[in-house]
């Protein structure tokens, strides 16, 4: 039996990276263990002769739409201009991220295309909710060897709506890989989706997944999850009265007197609530 991740599932083929190469492996059946069926990033025993999977191993963590499990890196992606970045929307990726124990980082696209006050003013509330921010631009390369460094050995995934340059970034870094980049539509500042397979591409000693965005994805989340793990609130969560405390009409609320007081900011709570609030009434919230 040989060892080895799913990079690829594609039409009941698995292509799993064994260390050293890319082997496609089939499941037999309706091929499950327990209740996993294969996904990319499963850790998979496949039998050597007929590249057939027999095991899945534990995973540390799921996404499930899209499917991606074992997930160790994020970095959520947003561009500085067109469309130019909305933190409502960054803080929603941040919070999927830290629901699976990944803390993400940050990369702001088309810095070409903005000021370097606006620039650093977005650097500055990211960095001071805790999370590591990088700038750069297809246009000039600003930035870019910072970002070839930081990835060129870790499992990554990409999160971020379409148009913010996540494949042109691919491109970059992996030059054959050809990923389709979109225009943006000028009139709805947002672009189509044309990410499709998730899969991981090799990059130096690491691998990279991009991910279609969630835009169109209900997602199935516990409003205590939100309270507990949305950026800025999860180290005050602790201090409120009542454990499942979602910071909306509970009395002795750290998270409320921290906004009254100035030390949190309320333009991130109000956005807080607007989830919770659609979250409560399960709305669609990308
Ligand atoms: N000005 C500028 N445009 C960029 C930059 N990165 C990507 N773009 C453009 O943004 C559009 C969307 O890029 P794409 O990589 O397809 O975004 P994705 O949907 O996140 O994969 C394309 O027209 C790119 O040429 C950048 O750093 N600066
Ligand atoms: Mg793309
Ligand atoms: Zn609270």
């Amino acid at each position: 039996m040989k060892e080895g991740f799913i990079i690829r599932a594609n039409a009941g083929l698995y292509d799993v990276f064994n260390g050293n190469d890319i082997v496609s492996t089939r499941a037999r059946g309706k091929f499950r263990i327990g209740k996993y069926s294969p996904s990319v990033g499963d850790f998979v025993l496949y039998d050597e002769k007929q590249n057939y999977l027999m095991d899945i191993k534990q995973r540390t963590n799921e996404l499930m739409r899209p499917s991606i499990v074992n997930v160790e890196n994020v970095y959520v992606i947003a561009s500085l201009d067109n469309p130019r970045i909305q933190l409502s929307l960054m803080y929603r990726y941040i919070l999927i991220s830290e629901i699976i124990h990944v803390k993400p980082k940050i990369i702001l696209t088309k810095y070409d295309l903005c000021n370097d006050d606006y620039a650093s003013v977005v650097k500055e509330k990211l960095n001071k909710l805790g999370y590591e921010v990088f700038i750069y631009s297809s246009k000039t390369s600003y930035g870019l060897e910072e970002i070839k460094k930081e990835l060129k050995d870790k499992k990554v995934v990409f999160f971020g709506q379409s148009g913010v340059g996540k494949s042109s970034l691919i491109n970059l870094l992996i030059p054959g890989s050809k990923q389709k980049t979109n225009e943006i539509s000028q009139a709805l500042g947002r672009g189509k989706h044309t990410t499709r397979v998730v899969e991981y591409l090799r990059y130096n000693e690491g691998w990279i997944c991009d991910t279609p965005g969630f835009s169109s994805i209900e997602f199935d989340i516990d409003p205590v999850d939100v309270a507990s793990f949305y950026p800025g609130l999860d180290k005050l969560y602790d201090k409120c009265k009542y454990n499942d405390c979602t910071h909306d009409h509970e009395s002795k609320c750290a998270v409320k007197d921290a906004v009254k007081n100035g030390l949190l900011d309320k333009e991130l709570y109000e956005d807080y609530l607007l989830l919770l609030n659609d979250i409560k009434l399960n709305k669609k919230v990308f």
